[in-house]
């Protein structure tokens, strides 16, 4: 199949005014090489490892179904590097380390994050305050700090996959790379009717005759590197690979300048499901730290 998606558009720095006009505010994707260059978080496996491997983490399917609470090490040792116990094509078990999410009580990465907190920053492009999700009325918010829906630490061992989805509460995100490398494809949302969405969705399986169906190619295919940050608009499907054994930081928000289709989200029935998170954050305190 001849492959003609193009690569997601590279800026080094934004300025808060450029990412929100030409990002943010148009729903398209970008890459920003430089945004971290003073973090201090390109830890390899093995240094997670000797920090957090006693820590049980939340392992993951190839999308969004938990199956299994391990400690890190354990992870670490069965799906990743040499030993990795799993070759086959199955999907790989992928660990999404996530912050408090739910007034429930559960493996959350919030102490780690909270011990990660310095070693890090709020990328500068990004709006400290206006966010309606989580709501921070006057406030500003610190990702560092502060917690985000699908807010969370990504594992995955080389072939580690998560599959074609679109982001939940019609947010936005930004995955920034900590170590390895991630192929991935995103598909902007006039794709969103041809996909067959509520097939691929609720089984993975359907991603391979999706992949294979020249109709339905990406609109964009690129490598996201170290240090590099992805901003995947709401409404984008997406599909993420590891190509590498990886780490990768993440959230997700809902920034006023995208309050119209938020707001029409909200008065969907979609939101129902939704209905626990959408409480916890759309209390004013509860996520900020
Ligand atoms: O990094 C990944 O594997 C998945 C990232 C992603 O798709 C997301 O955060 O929505």
């Amino acid at each position: 199949m001849m492959i003609t998606s193009a690569l997601i558009e590279r800026r080094p720095t934004l300025t808060q005014k450029e990412f929100i006009d030409e990002y943010l505010l148009p729903n398209k994707p970008v890459i920003v090489t430089e945004a971290t260059a003073d973090w201090t978080l390109w830890w390899n496996l093995q240094e997670w490892n000797s920090h957090f491997g006693h820590e049980p983490v939340q392992i993951y399917n190839n999308l969004f179904d938990l199956i299994d609470v391990d400690t890190l090490s354990s992870f670490i040792d069965k799906h990743t590097g040499d030993n990795r116990e799993d070759n086959s094509l199955d999907a790989k078990p992928y660990v999404r380390w996530y912050t408090t999410m739910k007034d429930v009580d559960f493996v959350w990465a919030d102490e780690t994050f909270r011990e990660i907190a310095s070693f890090w920053h709020r990328p500068e492009f990004l709006p400290e305050d206006g966010y309606l999700l989580p709501f921070s009325g006057n406030s500003s918010l610190d990702p560092t700090l502060d917690l985000f829906p699908g807010k969370g630490l990504f594992i995955s061992g080389k072939g580690a996959c998560t599959s074609l989805h679109c982001d939940p509460w019609a947010s936005d995100a930004l995955l920034c790379q900590l170590h390895g490398t991630k192929i991935v494809e995103l598909f902007s949302p006039c794709k969103a009717a041809a996909l067959r969405l509520d097939l691929v969705v609720a089984d993975g399986s359907a991603q391979q005759s999706v992949e294979q169906n020249a109709a339905y190619e990406p609109s964009n295919r690129d490598t996201l590197n170290p240090k590099e940050i992805l901003f995947i608009p709401h409404g984008w499907y997406h599909s993420v690979f590891s190509e590498t054994d990886s780490v990768s930081l993440t959230w997700n928000f809902v920034h006023q300048t995208t309050g119209r289709s938020y707001l029409g989200y909200l008065m969907s029935s979609e939101s129902e499901k939704a209905r626990d998170v959408l409480k916890f954050f759309l209390n004013p305190r509860s996520g900020i730290q």
